[in-house]
Formats: structure tokens, sequence, C-alpha cells
């Protein structure tokens, strides 16, 4: 019976430990930076959605508040709904990635939009459906990180200054990811 609960009990502490290296993990990180929070930490997201798309590209919107006495920078953004994320802008009705990355200004909202700044998805990885819940992951200038929810929504408007240059492009093209800006090997096919 001792040697039983014993072997339980020492189970059970694995994922104690574990827990107690992630936190003195985040620990560190909290103080590496000389201050007590994060990039991470003053950042808020809101309003988030993504334009529900059967295939290919789409974007995600929002607003990013920072909260904090400093400028945020925001470098990149991640999601498992896509092969890819980039920060793009629109100028001129035509959208580009953002040299050096998204600034959110010190106690201001940086809104992305339709038409203004967006997190591009590059070759989707299933359809999205309206009302699905799709995970983005924004790596900010300290290499903190925020993970918010936008939800998938239909959207029907701004199509040509949110498309930009894809506007350009036959849409069967944007469906089958043969688009100027999807991966080259796209064009590899006979
Ligand atoms: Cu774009």
């Amino acid at each position: 019976m001792i040697a039983l609960s014993r072997a339980a009990f020492t189970a059970a502490k694995v994922p104690t430990q574990t827990a107690l290296v992630a936190l003195i993990a985040l620990t560190l990180v909290a103080c590496s930076t000389g201050a007590s929070t994060t990039n991470s930490d003053s950042l808020a997201a809101t309003d988030t959605w993504a334009k529900a798309a059967e295939s290919g590209m789409t974007a995600a919107f929002g607003q990013i508040t920072n909260s904090s006495k400093n400028d945020i920078l925001i470098v990149s953004a991640t999601s498992p709904a896509a092969a890819k994320v980039e920060l793009h802008e629109v100028v001129d009705s035509t959208m580009r990635q953002v040299d050096g990355g998204l600034v959110v200004p010190a106690g201001s909202t940086l809104t992305l939009q339709p038409g203004g700044f967006h997190l591009m998805f590059m070759g989707l990885t299933a359809p999205l459906v309206a009302g699905d819940d799709v995970s983005i992951t924004l790596t900010l200038g300290d290499g903190s990180k925020l993970t918010f929810t936008a939800v998938a929504k239909d959207f029907t408007g701004g199509n040509e200054s949110y498309d930009g240059e894809m506007s350009m492009a036959p849409s069967e093209d944007m469906e089958m990811g043969e688009g100027p800006m999807i991966s080259p090997s796209a064009s590899l096919g006979s």
C-alpha cells in the first residue's frame, strides 16, 4: 500500500514541477526586460474578426490597444489557419507588406480594417467559415507574444481596396492560390 501511494504521489508531482518551471521561465522573461511588464502585457486585441473564405488568401482585422507609455512594435504574426501571415497596409488602393513591422503608438489604438492595415492570411489551411474561431499570435518588439482569437465573418464590402493588387487577377486564380503573392510552387505545375 505504501509503495503504491508513493508511486501515485510521484506521478502527481510531475505536472506540478512542469508548471513551476514554466512559472520561473515566465518570471525570468519579465525580469529580463528590466521592467515588470512585457510588451504583450500592455497590448490588448479587441473587436477582432477575419473574413470568411474558401481557400487561398483572406485577412484579419480589429483594434490593438497599447496601454503603456512606450510605442510597441508588432514584428510578425502567425496563425494555425494559414501557411503564412503577413502585416499589410493599403497604399493607393494597393496592399503591400509593412516595412519594419506595425507600430502601436504609446497609449493609443492601432485599427486594422479593410482598406487599411490588416493581417494578411496566405494559404488557408482549411476553409474559413463564418462563426469559426481563428487563433492569431503576434510577436512583439521585445520577443513577447500576444495570442488572441478572431471570429470569422462573411464580409462582402470593400473588396476592391482590401484585395488591392489581387483585384487585377481573375477570381479563379485566387481560389487556386496562383496569385502573384502566393508561394512560387503554385507556378511549377504543368
Ligand atoms: Cu493584404
